[in-house]
């Protein structure tokens, strides 16, 4: 490896030693561009990683709200301004009890090189806070949300850092944030969130846009293989609005999602979740239950298995993790090689380890993508609603899914041929680095040092 590209992994393991998940993401980054920075020793004299691997800025808040109950709670809230080298900071909010500066670091770094490989002008951000949603009623979601943005509102805008949604921030949540920013700034400025309601300026495909664009880059993995997505079955984990996006999608393909998961155990359903009915009973149990996923094998009559994921299946065509971080380890990449199935396409941010990234990636029978090139089309379509906000105009549903399946077709493209030109055959994760990376470090090439 690069012998500068290894002084700063490991000087980020001994800086950030409590920061696990950050330290695991830029391992994975870094690692991939080691032949770039042998190409361009320019980058190095500017010192380009080192500045890559701190955050322009990060402000932690405390958010104070008060329950149904009339009791007082403190969370803490976090927005991180990664990198705005190509664009307005842009990225999610995720409220989930487990959020720390960790994962809001590692989440920001990952958007950085993601929002690059859309080619639209998104610049990296992550914010969150570790409330949990879980149990909260629509009012004690409202109060919390406007306590999080009368603290956030001053360090955001239309040109400056544009949130969205993420874990634990959907649609309702983005309507309770935005309403506060409007009251506090006096003005209507909607593009500083994305995800909005149709009603003030949001996007019509943003909600199923992480989910379509992923399903597109799947195809165009399967048109590079000869193959096509017609009768696939795919596994997936999660059962939230990304994993309703790939069922609806797949379904309209003529493939079906025939394993998903929750955090109680996973669901096999033969037939598939490829009718209108069981896509709209998955919005409702999310919606009801975000811990539970049992219902629905009492409903359609199909297994449950209590406690489990659906690794290692041999009865399907293609894997897409689509709910957490870390969610595949070692282990679970041992039976998914063991299955025979080809395609690995990972959906979630970072849902896989390293280790286990990189067995799975050394599988001669294997393709694997990485999420930040296949989840794409989430932020990409932000940036769309961004782009629809500041014309006062709304684009129809096709012109979006047009678009939307433009960039993930060039991002599936781009990320080919950065792999081929380095001589790393069809390798899609290394790929993805390398063309998001190039092109955040040559713009803060010629922006010059600050
Ligand atoms: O991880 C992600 O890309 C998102 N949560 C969406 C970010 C966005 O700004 O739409």
């Amino acid at each position: 490896m690069n012998a500068y590209v290894e002084s700063v992994i490991d000087y980020v393991r001994k800086t950030y030693e409590s920061q696990p998940e950050f330290v695991q993401t830029v391992e994975e980054v870094l690692s991939s561009v080691s032949p770039v920075m042998d190409a361009h020793p320019e980058y190095e004299k500017a010192d380009i990683l080192k500045r890559m691997v701190e955050p322009e800025r990060m402000f932690t808040f405390r958010v104070c709200w008060m329950d149904d109950k009339g009791e007082y709670h403190t969370n803490r809230g976090w927005r991180c301004q990664f990198n705005g080298t190509i664009g307005p900071y842009k990225g999610g909010l995720r409220f989930q009890k487990n959020v720390n500066e960790s994962i809001i670091k590692f989440l920001g770094f990952e958007q950085t090189f993601k929002n690059a490989l859309t080619g639209l002008p998104i610049g990296g951000g992550k914010g969150g806070s570790d409330f949990d949603p879980a149990g909260k009623s629509a009012d004690e979601v409202m109060r919390f949300c406007q306590a999080y943005m009368s603290a956030l509102y001053r360090y955001i805008g239309p040109d400056v850092d544009v949130p969205a949604g993420d874990m634990g921030v959907g649609g309702r949540e983005i309507g309770y944030l935005y309403g506060q920013y409007r009251r506090l700034k006096g003005t209507f400025e909607n593009g500083v969130l994305t995800g909005k309601g149709l009603t003030y300026g949001g996007s019509l495909i943003r909600p199923e846009a992480t989910g379509y664009g992923a399903v597109y880059y799947l195809q165009e993995v399967l048109k590079h293989e000869n193959d096509t997505i017609v009768g696939k079955r795919l596994a997936i984990s999660g059962y939230g609005n990304v994993a309703w996006g790939i069922m609806k999608k797949a379904a309209e393909l003529g493939a079906k999602v025939t394993y998903f998961s929750g955090p109680d155990g996973y669901i096999h359903d033969p037939e598939g979740v490829d009718t209108e009915e069981k896509i709209n009973y998955i919005l409702k149990m999310r919606a009801e239950d975000p811990m539970h996923c049992a219902s629905y094998a009492e409903k359609f009559g199909c297994e449950f298995v209590p406690n489990a994921k659906p690794w290692g299946a041999k009865d399907v065509d293609i894997y897409m993790p689509s709910a957490m971080q870390n969610d595949v380890n070692m282990e679970s990449a041992e039976k998914i090689a063991a299955s025979g199935v080809k395609y690995y396409i990972e959906v979630a941010n970072m849902p896989t380890t390293n280790d286990a990234l990189n067995y799975l990636r050394s599988q001669k029978h294997m393709i694997v993508a990485p999420s930040k090139a296949v989840n794409a089309g989430g932020v990409a379509v932000s940036a769309l609603e961004m782009s629809q906000n500041s014309e006062r105009l709304v684009w129809t549903a096709e012109e979006v899914d047009a678009r939307l399946k433009g960039i993930m077709a060039g991002i599936h493209k781009e990320s080919a041929d950065a792999a081929a030109e380095y001589g790393l055959g069809y390798d899609l994760v290394a790929g993805a680095n390398i063309a998001g990376f190039k092109k955040v470090a040559q713009g803060m090439y010629e922006q010059g040092v600050f």
